[in-house]
């Protein structure tokens, strides 16, 4: 009988750590921000054992009015532009990267600069694993 939950026991662990599709966030970090600067960018490395899609972010309204999925791109007249875009896929055999000057979670509305040293949590919302929150760090580079 004891050795029966012992099996029980372990089954619903694994399946706890199986539920969130083998999602890993590497690094989340942001930039700091200018005193009066009103936007910020939030970098980081995601992968998935099975693949998945990130279709959303979420930040508390204590860090930003609106977070949004943003990828920038070289414009034909040579200039960056960046735009919102409904979703990210992070491949089976791969890593989605959000990096300076191409994917990014924007922040707009800041309520108050980033500061270098600060961490603020970002809810990630992926299509097979849910919502994942992940700390982030904010520093110069
Ligand atoms: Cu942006």
């Amino acid at each position: 009988m004891k050795r029966l939950l012992l099996v029980i026991v372990m089954a619903l662990i694994a399946a706890s750590c199986g539920g969130d599709g083998g999602i890993e966030i590497d690094d989340p970090w942001a930039r700091s921000s200018a005193r009066m600067q009103n936007a910020g960018a939030v970098y980081m490395t995601i992968t998935a054992d099975d693949g998945d899609t990130l279709t959303g972010v979420a930040v508390d309204s204590s860090v930003a009015m609106m977070a949004e999925l943003h990828e920038t791109q070289m414009s034909d007249e040579g200039t960056m532009a960046m735009q919102e875009v409904p979703n990210m896929a992070v491949p089976a055999d791969g890593e989605l990267n959000l990096e300076p000057g191409g994917f990014h979670i924007m922040l707009m509305q800041l309520a108050e600069p980033l500061e270098s040293g600060d961490t603020f949590p970002v809810t990630l919302t992926f299509e097979n694993a849910g919502e994942v929150v992940v700390d982030v760090e904010v520093r110069e580079e």
